[in-house]
């Protein structure tokens, strides 16, 4: 499983405690002064600020959860740990959606000898039925028909193999999408700007959460905008967040303009040296096209305050919605130039082939999955994994 957020091009925890001290990355200079901002700032809990004036350095001595008094070897081994755990989680999470696709493919092979067309049909349709959409169907059934012919696919267990193979590669081909990531922007560049798209409820404010606890985990200065100012308890529910992760907080009162709430959050991102910005987003307006105009509007502002910006604009897309969160994920994509997808609730009833369908129609890399409604419920997805535990290996 990858990383979780790779700003620093380094594979491991980058502390590069055995380099000389010249190799590491000079310290740009320190922030200008904060300006007295119009804005509401919610401070985290006076103990997790840090006091001292921090320069706007990736510097990873700032980050005290990484244990500084440790040896590299023993840092990999601490991290190697925690993606072994996470990916116990990832699997036990994905195993429990219901409907698993690997039980429905099994009910179709269960007293069959050889491949026939009824046995074709039948898988198209256990595909279908698991989210996996018609066109992917169709397609990875395409696949199979030409094996087939070709006298590569002879028996059940390489029919079954070649459907795994074929989702895998349909899930590795997105991840591989020219799109922008945290690694392919210039590291000088600050604040990274991430917005966070979607319709209501899909869980993009837990999303932003979870992201802003990991992100600041490795040692980056994050900030969070609350761009949702439609509904009245947005910014209530993300400033809980906020405070449990000890991140501050840019909001104004309900029915501010959310591109000036994206601009003040810019400004204040600038000022305080900030690496990160996640900006929140509303999923719901009067109607879509208010929705539609308000994002392209917020996206305009981040491109003029900050170059590139937004870097990286996730889509999220609830799993158990099914073929109709790919319906939603559409309209985003004509507007809010996304690159990415997080596909949450995968602990839930989601039949698992829509992270395939997505994968295929929308053409966008899933880059985090979430697991559950906890801070620490967000893993990086990593398509071989869920794969496996899809077929239940
Ligand atoms: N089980 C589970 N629940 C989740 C996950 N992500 C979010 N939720 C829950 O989904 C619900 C909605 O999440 P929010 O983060 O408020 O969703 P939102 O997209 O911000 O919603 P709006 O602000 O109304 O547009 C909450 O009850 C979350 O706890 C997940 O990965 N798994
Ligand atoms: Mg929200």
């Amino acid at each position: 499983m990858g990383l979780f957020w790779r700003r620093k091009k380094d594979d491991f925890v980058s502390l590069r405690l055995n380099e000389p001290a010249e190799a590491r990355p000079e310290t740009p200079a320190p922030p200008p002064p904060v300006e007295p901002p119009r804005e509401t700032v919610v401070e985290p809990p006076r103990e997790t600020v840090k006091e001292e004036p921090v320069p706007p350095t990736r510097s990873p001595f700032q980050s005290s959860v990484l244990g500084l008094n440790l040896s590299m070897e023993e840092l990999q081994a601490q991290e190697a740990a925690l993606e072994q755990e996470i990916s116990a989680r990832f699997r036990r999470a994905v195993a429990a959606t219901r409907d698993s696709l690997s039980e429905k493919l099994d009910t179709v092979f269960t007293g069959r000898k050889q491949i026939d067309e009824e046995l074709l049909d039948q898988l198209e349709e256990v595909l279908i039925a698991a989210d996996i959409g018609v066109p992917t169907t169709l397609g990875i059934l395409e696949t199979v028909r030409r094996g087939i012919a070709r006298k590569q696919i002879n028996d059940l267990d390489a029919l079954k193999l070649a459907i795994k193979t074929e989702l895998l590669n349909i899930l590795q081909a997105s991840e591989r999408q020219g799109v922008a990531s945290e690694t392919t922007v210039p590291e000088g560049i600050a604040p990274y700007v991430m917005m966070i798209v979607g319709v209501n409820g899909v869980g993009k404010t837990t999303t932003i959460g979870k992201l802003a606890q990991r992100i600041k985990a490795e040692g980056n200065d994050v900030l969070i905008c609350a761009a949702d100012t439609f509904r009245a308890a947005a910014s209530d529910q993300l400033a809980i967040w906020a405070e449990r992760t000890g991140v501050p907080l840019i909001q104004q009162k309900q029915g501010t303009d959310p591109a000036a709430v994206l601009f003040d959050s810019l400004k204040a991102a600038k000022a305080r040296g900030s690496e990160v910005l996640i900006v929140d987003t509303a999923g719901r307006l009067h109607n879509k096209s208010n929705l539609m105009a308000e994002l392209e509007k917020m996206k305009r502002v981040a491109a003029r305050e900050v170059d590139g910006a937004p870097h990286e604009t996730l889509l999220v897309v609830d799993a158990v919605t099914g073929q109709n969160g790919l319906e939603q994920a559409r309209q985003f994509l004509k507007v809010a130039g996304v690159t990415g997808i997080v596909l949450t609730k995968l602990d839930g009833p989601a039949k698992g082939g829509i992270a395939v369908a997505i994968a295929k129609e929308l053409n966008l890399p899933i880059r985090y999955a979430g697991i559950g409604e906890k801070v620490d419920d967000l893993v990086v997805f990593d398509p071989q994994q869920y794969v496996n535990s899809l077929f239940g290996n």
